[in-house]
């Protein structure tokens, strides 16, 4: 790569060829309804095992010609309509100086989680995310030139109060109830953690788009272990904060990307994420596409929310249910996806048909609008 140092260089990009993805965002017309997977880069793939074989996880995250690779196998099988950067959500943390390891067969693991409020004195208050984050940087703008415009490259930051149930019950969880034990003894230390993690969140967004990021979303992916009350009061002031002051910092600059909110399990919040200055709401599949046009009222483009298992399926049986998931949705306004990450035992060949699913209902329905 010491070779081709331009393609470290945040300019000069290839033209894009297919903005179906960026258009839907807007709400504007398309020949076809855009599709992409959350988790499309995965372990279903076998060429994606077999670049990970051996290696560390957060040290493939940390090179930008590995994270180039894995964001683009998948375009290589299947037209995607979007590509989204190769990293993770808990490369936060890591910057605010917590170690965190994945660890096999156990997933993300932090040896020492934050556990009462003196431990936030642990953390780094102000990052300088181009030192500690950079790598994410060149990764992106390294697979903004390898990509060749064929597709836009969606850039992601986990939500605070994701990051914050990660940091504090140091891995996965089924409760989060260390987590949510916080909310209800310490709400002020909780409101500190929040607001140093969505002041660095701000930072790493911008710094994406400025190394070519043409799309962000936030994952609030334990969303759904709030209820109502808690998400109005520890998750949503949040996401608000962070799409309001990335947009105003981007303006400043005469540039503007659509940013999506996904809030996992977060149908109850529907209205208020439809009224957070986000362009697209992402949709877990518990919801019916009928009733999530109706509450966010036609204000925001909508994106899922096929059930993941639906990718089991025979191919047969995934068109018939996409089609129906495009008649409730409609082709305006709405970019298909899962509602949530592939899983590694799927078959790519369904993937596939998810794919090409999409792309035919909505050219037939679209040309008979
Ligand atoms: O070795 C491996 O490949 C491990 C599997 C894996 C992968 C492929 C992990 C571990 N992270 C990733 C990549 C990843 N993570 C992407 C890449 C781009 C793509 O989607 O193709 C993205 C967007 C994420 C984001 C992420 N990481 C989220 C938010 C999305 C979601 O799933 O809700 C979360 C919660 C994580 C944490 C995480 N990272 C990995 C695992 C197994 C987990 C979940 C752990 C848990 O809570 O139990």
């Amino acid at each position: 790569l010491t070779a081709d140092l331009h393609l470290l260089n945040p300019k000069d990009f290839p033209q894009l060829k297919n903005d179906t993805f960026l258009r839907a965002a807007r709400g504007e017309e398309t020949e076809h309804v855009p599709v992409w997977c959350m988790r499309q880069a995965g372990r279903y793939l076998p060429e994606f095992r077999e670049s990970r074989a051996g290696k560390d996880f957060f040290e493939t995250c940390q090179s930008p010609e590995a994270c180039c690779e894995l964001t683009l196998q998948p375009l290589r099988r299947f037209p995607f309509d979007a590509a989204i950067i190769f990293s993770d959500i808990l490369v936060v943390p890591q910057a605010m100086g917590m170690d965190v390891q994945m660890v096999a067969g156990k997933g993300p693991t932090f040896p020492e989680p934050l556990k009462e409020p003196e431990d936030l004195q642990r953390l780094q208050v102000k990052v300088d995310t181009d030192k500690e984050l950079g790598y994410v940087f060149r990764a992106i703008t390294l697979t903004r030139h390898k990509i060749e415009g064929k597709v836009p490259l969606i850039g992601f930051s986990g939500a605070p109060w994701t990051l914050m149930s990660y940091m504090i019950e140091g891995g996965g969880s089924n409760t989060h109830s260390k987590a949510k034990r916080w909310l209800y003894q310490h709400p002020e230390a909780s409101h500190m953690l929040l607001k140093m993690l969505t002041d660095v969140i701000v930072e790493y967004l911008l710094g994406q788009v400025a190394a070519g990021a043409q799309a962000l979303q936030v994952f609030e992916s334990h969303a759904g272990i709030l209820g109502p009350a808690e998400f109005k009061e520890f998750s949503l002031p949040y996401l608000r904060d962070i799409a309001r002051r990335v947009k105003d910092k981007l303006k400043e600059a005469g540039q503007d990307v659509p940013m999506i909110v996904f809030a996992k399990d977060a149908h109850y919040a529907l209205e208020e994420l439809s009224q957070s200055n986000y362009e697209v709401v992402g949709l877990d599949w518990t919801i019916d596409p009928l009733s999530a046009r109706e509450r966010t009222g036609g204000k925001v483009s909508l994106q899922g929310n096929m059930d993941p298992c639906a990718l089991y399926a025979p191919k047969e049986r995934i068109s018939d249910i996409v089609k129906k998931m495009l008649e409730g949705f409609g082709t305006r306004g709405y970019i298909a996806n899962l509602g949530h990450g592939v899983y590694p035992d799927m078959e790519p060949e369904n993937i596939g048909a998810f794919v090409e699913a999409v792309h035919q209902h909505s050219k037939q329905m679209i040309k008979q609008i």
